[in-house]
């Protein structure tokens, strides 16, 4: 099985030296990757630095013209997968809120499950050193998006998941018409009207200690509206019967 990983890093110079040496350690054949943004404070030539020194034969580099949103660097990412044959394609943020040592058995899920989610609001998942404000956006934005899309799952707007080739080929990957954390909910429910298996891994998510959230509130009005626009639409995203 071939795997890979996508990583989206805007400004994140602090971070991912280490988190790709981490990766590595956990999952010594994965392929990495990096998806920068042209990051003012030049993420990208450290992972050039490392492509060329480190990690010549499994770690790449998609270099944007600027910051085009998480939800568009995810849609690259899935696209270039795609392209390349990879069987298993994981994405996850760059600042340690998702811990590589749970890539082994996000992986190993996927021989039974076509995704997993690492999910903060199952047993034996949860969250450290989040400010209130930030996990009430977050718990409810998922509640709000269970109820009104009737999802059988607690965490829909975490970014650590991981998917069987054959979930993104269904789904439409150039269809996703999300942009921020919405993204998340949107490509969950495009896997489960499909038929696909799903997973909930529990995971402890830890809020960041180097560098910066890019989260706003723009992001976080989008998924409200989006959120309704998909259970309008959901009839037209089932493309295989189940
Ligand atoms: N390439 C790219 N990466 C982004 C963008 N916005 C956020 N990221 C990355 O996406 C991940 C999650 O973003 P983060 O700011 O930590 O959001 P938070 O954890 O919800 O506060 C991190 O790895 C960021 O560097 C973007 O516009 N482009
Ligand atoms: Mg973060």
């Amino acid at each position: 099985m071939k795997k890979m990983i996508i990583i989206a890093t805007y400004n994140e110079k602090d971070n991912i030296e280490k988190l790709l040496a981490e990766v590595f350690s956990y999952v010594p054949d994965t392929h990495i990757l990096v998806i920068d943004d042209n990051s003012p404070d030049k993420t990208y030539e450290i992972v050039e630095r490392l492509m060329a020194e480190k990690y010549p034969e499994q770690l790449f580099l998609m270099k944007r013209a600027g910051k085009l949103g998480l939800g568009t660097a995810y849609v690259a990412g899935f696209n270039w997968g795609l392209e390349r044959d990879y069987d298993l394609i994981g994405q996850m943020d760059a600042d340690f809120s998702h811990s590589p040592k749970y890539l082994p058995e996000m992986f190993k899920s996927l021989e039974s499950y076509d995704l997993v989610l690492g999910s903060r609001y199952v047993a034996g998942g949860g969250v450290v050193n989040w400010s209130l404000k930030r996990k009430i956006i977050s718990r409810g934005g998922s509640l709000y998006a269970k109820i009104i899309l009737g999802l059988p799952f607690n965490d829909l707007t975490g970014g650590f998941k991981c998917f069987r080739r054959e979930v993104l080929a269904t789904i439409g990957v150039n269809e996703l018409q999300s942009t921020g954390y919405s993204f998340q909910i949107e490509t969950t429910y495009k896997t489960y009207l499909n038929g696909f298996k799903i997973k909930e891994l529990p995971i402890i998510f830890e809020d960041r200690v180097l560098g910066q959230s890019k989260m706003s509130g723009s992001i976080f009005k989008e998924a409200i509206l989006m959120v309704l626009k998909l259970r309008t639409n959901r009839d037209s995203f089932i493309r295989r019967k189940n």
